[in-house]
């Protein structure tokens, strides 16, 4: 046991560990920044909330993930080529800042390893991570250094299961350090660029 003192909350870095008791549904005015999940419970998947999009459909024969932008050689996987990529597993809480919680186990892959099989450009620093649909699709921006340490990475299944269609299959961003609005569902395209800001 690595609490010696129920409740109390260790300082790990800058990210407290929550004690076990707490439940990960709680959570929702948490800022993800702050805290450490290791100890919490995975939530059922029946026990999930949803935000935003949840009803998209994507033929997964046809869909591709696309790697594009400044980069020296673009790409274009399958879901089945992305499946058969070496497997980046872990457990990650969602929080939708002060609507839902969830802490879950997400299976996919590295998107750090792929951009780096793309090789970004000297100058490039930003990642642009968009779902499908081409008249508004969502967009969301990452500096590369975070995704290159895999702290942001793409999932295709949760808790044991292909990802849901509600909660964007075939493949959708986890980013711990991130609220909830920058998980991606229905991803379909990452851009490389090179900006000054993020945003
Ligand atoms: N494509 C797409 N991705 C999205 C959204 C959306 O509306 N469309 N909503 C975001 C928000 S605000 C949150 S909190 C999470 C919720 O993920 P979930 O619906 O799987 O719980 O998805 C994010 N990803
Ligand atoms: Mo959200």
């Amino acid at each position: 046991m690595a609490l010696a003192w129920p409740g109390r909350l260790w300082a790990a870095g800058k990210h407290r560990i929550l004690p076990s008791h707490l439940k990960a549904t709680d959570l929702a005015q948490m800022n993800p920044k702050s805290i450490d999940n290791r100890n919490l419970a995975i939530t059922p998947l029946e026990d999930f909330g949803t935000m935003g999009q949840t009803d998209l459909a994507v033929d997964p024969a046809r869909w591709r993930l696309v790697i594009d932008g400044a980069v020296e050689r673009p790409l274009s996987l399958s879901l089945t080529e992305l499946k058969a990529r070496p497997v980046l597993e872990r457990t990650v809480l969602l929080i939708c800042p002060g609507v839902f919680s969830f802490n879950a186990r997400w299976k996919g892959l590295s998107l750090g390893a792929l951009l780096r099989q793309a090789e970004p450009k000297g100058e490039a620093n930003r990642v642009t991570i968009l779902s499908v649909g081409k008249k508004w699709p969502k967009v969301e921006h990452f500096f590369l250094r975070e995704v290159l340490a895999n702290e942001v990475f793409l999932a295709y299944q949760v808790n044991g299961r292909d990802l849901p269609r509600k909660h964007g299959f075939p493949l959708r961003v986890v980013a711990g350090e991130h609220y909830g609005d920058d998980w991606v569902k229905y991803v379909a395209r990452v851009t490389v660029s090179a900006k000054g800001k993020k945003g």
